[in-house]
């Protein structure tokens, strides 16, 4: 098969392994698995060889963190979602030939041998460097732990690896006002060895590869990323982490480190390939196959540097010969959030809207953010079920098939002499399929979809014009020609329609009583001879009523006012066990504050002098934002007398005061009680 330049003998096609954290909405849906399977089935129609390669990606911060708010492991985490995802992909009619997960013992072997031959061949540089460390909780903040300001963007909530408003991959150390997820603690910087790998040294490959090689083929937005990434210098990124979650660094001094979670993932496409069939090797590692990954824009970095990097630096791999990325889908004008679960859940959809897949792959993929975002809104979906598939598609298959039955009892009429419409029609037709391919060899799946709805267009336009119903009483000959030329265009939609919309176009056959074509039978226009045997008509598509899409506008709107009333407060997690002898080294005792004064040029600095009853003394507390000084004199509170003095703003802190802090950062003193004389031990 000849795609773009190069022939190829078979191609590899990968879907970003979703994160096992949670459902699947619609968001991923148009972005990755609907286009990426629509290539997949027309390239199967093809006769290609091909396998379309899925998974969970089941390591990495967004499932530790995800385990923390659920108070659940976090295997019991990918575990659950693992199977949700599975089971709607698997509904939903995306046809991977393997659906598999990271947390396998075949992609830990497989990530583990990946890294180790990179490691004895000299390819990662091993760095101590500091890294953010949340002392409260005792957590390095790799990746998600920590979020702050992105540097390019200007976005708040931007992860300690990557900024999701602008796709920018970052380091943590680039983050402005940066902020410990666990704790919401300014976090200290701490020392860590690591493993690097540095991209620097790829750079000149990459420069051929990419902005040389694929300024043609590859596609604008994922062009401009990489060309502005590869612009900017590219820096050594680490390949390992500090977190107990993940592949274990298979070498020795790693302790509690594991492969950082962007080095494992994607070397998850070829552990579930290993994992489909032993003859894996040829998928890729053959300079003759063609690599395709279907991803989201965030995730192009990844897919075009780092880990075309890793596969080069390996050696023995072929590196991806496209990565049609996608923008993100949008609903009702918001951004798709799981947390604020602004989404149409799959899951859900299935439930509600039982048998129609279809219609969701229409909508998606007539509205896919292809080269921008798009917005998904349920009035669009109702319209576009109610006047594309139902008023154009449907309607025409179901009045041909109709007349067919009222005419000639559900029997092929015989094609009789050809008018010059007729011809026409029939020129026409040999179009369809040649452009339809075209446009799905270059990823363009709206203008394919676009190209099925013509053909079905033109076909009602053609019965219409033919007017059976006026002319079977004077020339019955005639309307069976028409009704023949319209059957044709029938068995014709369900071939070139089939990688859209599979479960209408398997009906289709069903009702036409013909097998499943492949795509070169798509120009023969003579599939259903005279007298074949026509089954029942039903109907393809039916209507979508107001109520139903009222009822998903409101629980969209239930859902907007839900986020908007006040959310429990999230606390921090527990510190880990101590005992009992860790505890009473802490000299805590009842004090009075008799002294209290602003630090100059500070906001949040009091200088106290207590009464400990054992000594007067000074000490610098964080607490001006919640109280002025001449509130808080005279009041008894808790003091940890023996903690060893620390100089804050060139005052000597003798020992620290004990504060309640809620988790929004209002604080509260800890008070003795009545009664408790300075000095009195706190236990
Ligand atoms: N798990 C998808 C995401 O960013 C990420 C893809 C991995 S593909 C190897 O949600
Ligand atoms: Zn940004």
């Amino acid at each position: 098969m000849k795609a773009g330049k190069k022939s190829y003998k078979r191609y590899t096609v990968t879907s970003a392994l979703p994160y096992a954290n949670g459902p699947l909405h619609i968001g991923h849906l148009a972005g990755v698995y609907v286009p990426a399977d629509i290539y997949v089935r027309f390239l199967r129609m093809n006769n290609e060889d091909v396998i379309f390669i899925g998974g969970s990606d089941e390591h990495g911060v967004p499932i530790t963190i995800t385990a923390l708010q659920q108070g659940i492991s976090p295997q019991a985490i990918v575990d659950k979602y693992h199977e949700i995802i599975k089971k709607s992909f698997e509904e939903f009619g995306i046809s991977f030939d393997i659906y598999s997960r990271t947390s396998d013992k075949i992609h830990h072997e497989t990530a583990s041998e990946f890294f180790r031959k990179m490691y004895d061949a000299g390819q990662f540089i091993e760095k101590v460097s500091e890294q953010y460390y949340d002392e409260a909780t005792d957590h390095f903040l790799a990746d998600r732990y920590i979020t702050g300001t992105c540097p390019h963007c200007g976005y708040e909530e931007a992860f300690g690896d990557q900024c999701e408003k602008c796709g920018t991959s970052l380091n943590a150390t680039d983050l402005i006002n940066p902020k410990s997820v666990l704790s919401g603690n300014v976090p200290v910087m701490k020392e860590t060895k690591h493993w690097f790998l540095p991209l620097d040294q790829y750079e000149p490959w990459l420069r051929e590869w990419i902005l040389e090689g694929h300024k043609e083929d590859w596609k604008t937005n994922v062009y401009g990323q990489c060309k502005s990434w590869i612009d900017q210098g590219l820096q050594p990124r680490a390949v390992t982490r500090d977190l107990d979650w993940g592949v274990k660094v298979p070498i020795e001094g790693a302790d509690g480190k594991v492969l950082y979670v962007w080095f494992d993932a994607p070397i998850g496409y070829i552990s579930a390939t290993k994992e489909l069939t032993p003859d894996w090797e040829k998928y890729w590692k053959d300079p003759e196959s063609r690599l395709i990954h279907f991803i989201g824009k965030d995730n192009i970095v990844f897919h075009c540097i780092i880990f075309p990097a890793m596969l080069k630096g390996e050696g023995t791999y072929i590196v991806p010969e496209n990565v049609p990325a996608f923008e993100f889908m949008n609903l009702e004008n918001d951004k798709i959030s799981t947390s604020r679960n602004w989404a149409v859940w799959l899951h859900e959809y299935l439930e509600e809207f039982p048998g129609k897949q279809d219609v969701l792959r229409y909508v998606l993929t007539s509205n896919a953010p292809e080269t921008k975002d798009a917005d998904f809104t349920w009035k669009d979906f109702q319209a576009k079920n109610n006047n594309e598939l139902v008023a154009i598609f449907g309607n025409f298959i179901n009045r041909t098939l109709v007349l067919t039955e009222k005419y000639f009892d559900r029997k092929v009429p015989p094609q009789g002499n050809l008018s010059n419409l007729d011809k026409a029609t029939l020129e026409e037709m040999t179009q369809f399929p040649g452009r339809i391919a075209d446009s799905l060899h270059k990823f363009h799946f709206r203008e394919g979809l676009a190209g099925v709805m013509n053909l079905a267009r033109l076909g009602n336009k053609y019965l219409t014009d033919s007017e059976p119903w006026k002319v079977f009483a004077v020339d019955p000959e005639r309307v069976g020609t028409a009704l023949n030329i319209s059957l044709q265009i029938c068995a014709q939609l369900s071939i070139v329609a089939e990688p859209f919309l599979p479960f209408s176009c398997t009906k289709i056959r069903q009702m036409f009583n013909i097998p499943a074509y492949k795509w070169q039978d798509a120009t023969l226009l003579n599939w259903l001879p005279a007298e074949h045997q026509l089954n029942k008509p039903e109907l393809l598509f039916e209507k979508i009523d107001d109520k139903t899409i009222e009822a998903q506008i409101q629980k969209l709107m239930d859902t907007r006012k839900a986020n908007e009333s006040p959310v429990e407060p999230r606390l921090i997690e527990a510190l880990p066990e101590i005992t009992y002898d860790d505890f009473v080294k802490m000299d805590i005792r009842s004090a009075t504050i008799l002294e209290a004064e602003k630090v100059p040029k500070t906001d949040k600095l009091l200088k106290l002098k207590v009464d400990t009853g054992l000594d007067q003394r000074t000490l610098v507390a964080g607490i001006a934002q919640y109280f002025t000084p001449e509130k808080i004199v005279g009041k008894q509170v808790s003091i940890l007398v023996n903690l060893a003095p620390r100089n804050i703003r060139g005052i000597e802190s003798q020992g620290m005061i004990l504060m309640a802090e809620n988790p929004d950062g209002s604080l509260y003193f800890v008070a003795p009680g009545e009664g408790a004389i300075n000095g009195a031990t706190v236990k």
